[in-house]
């Protein structure tokens, strides 16, 4: 397996926003996260049958179904997977799994040899008629500040399963990412960011990206993405992990209190409410986040001082207002 992309695969990324490559991870690289998750399942389903909040625990459910039967009877198993405010489940079959070498290698074919984990990564559980799993159309820079609009930012959208039109697998708009960020409105389905339909430039049609188990589709900050309810009885688990170059802003070495709207743009992080990480760095190999313990506890820090940084504020208003004005 090449550890980088071929020049084709560059290309399409650059000429169409986007790019599928099917054969990123082997299954005993993904196994272990599977696994770390069941074990978070589990132990969150043995305290809620405990407390009396579930009628059993679902163990012989596979992964790709259990989530769905105890999600039935009760919410909060979502929690520990998903986190409250951004971030969620972290451990360490994760973090091996976001800095695989052939995944790093991908992104170096794209970013360049010096990578920056971007803060922004979600451990996501897509549940059959679940709304918050849907996630409407929008471009991830509709999240990011504005003075990180023309940097790259790639988004890595990896499954767990394999992903199909019929469980929910994205949606992308090809060669739109030249357009700049478009509008986006708050409160859209699911309570997410929304790019809506008028505001979708018409010239291409939205193709969708079925992806294996394995595969990951690589998407810039500015490839309007979506992915719609599913009915089928799956979980379609996927990550969402972000690399930029450490050109790029960042918040590399600081805590949460070194924020400061005031501060030149330059030195404000693309998405300052979660920690930045170093995952690649052959001129400075000794800022590399290198041990789980390392990455969580510049995660931790983030995630449990009162002084977190704010999101960026991009001026977006509720769809309803919009609708009324
Ligand atoms: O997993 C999904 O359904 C949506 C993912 C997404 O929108 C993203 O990674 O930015």
């Amino acid at each position: 397996m090449p550890n980088g992309l071929t020049a084709e695969q560059v290309r399409h990324f650059t000429d169409e926003g986007y790019v599928m490559v099917p054969d990123v991870f082997t299954d005993a690289e993904i196994q272990p996260l599977r696994d770390e998750i069941t074990g978070v399942i589990d132990s969150a389903a043995q305290d809620m049958l405990a407390a009396g909040k579930i009628s059993r625990s679902w163990a012989e459910e596979p992964f790709e179904t259990r989530l769905t039967r105890v999600f039935g009877e009760c919410a909060e198993i979502l929690s520990p997977i998903v986190g409250r405010a951004g971030g969620g489940h972290s451990g360490p079959a994760f973090f091996e799994f976001i800095t695989n070498q052939r995944l790093l290698g991908c992104m170096e074919s794209l970013v360049g040899p010096e990578i920056i984990g971007s803060s922004v990564y979600r451990i996501r559980p897509k549940m059959p008629c679940y709304e918050r799993g849907a996630v409407p159309w929008h471009q991830d820079s509709g999240y990011f500040s504005p003075h990180c609009d023309e940097e790259l930012i790639v988004t890595c959208w990896i499954p767990l399963v394999d992903t199909y039109p019929e469980n929910g697998c994205l949606q992308v708009l090809p060669r739109a990412h030249g357009r700049g960020v478009m509008r986006h409105f708050t409160h859209g389905p699911g309570g997410f960011l929304v790019i809506q339909d008028e505001d979708l430039p018409t010239s291409e049609r939205p193709v969708t990206v079925p992806v294996p188990a394995g595969g990951a589709l690589f998407m810039t900050n500015l490839t309007p993405h979506c992915s719609s309810l599913h009915t089928v009885d799956v979980v379609r688990w996927a990550v969402d992990v972000r690399y930029q170059s450490a050109t790029v802003p960042n918040n590399i070495g600081e805590l949460p209190g070194d924020y400061s709207a005031a501060r030149p743009t330059h030195e404000i992080a693309c998405y300052p409410p979660e920690a930045d990480f170093v995952v690649q760095s052959p001129a400075q190999p000794e800022r590399v986040v290198d041990s789980w313990h390392a990455f969580h506890e510049i995660r931790q820090r983030f995630e449990t001082q009162g002084d977190r940084p704010p999101g960026p504020q991009r001026g977006w208003v509720p769809v309803a207002t919009a609708d009324r004005a």
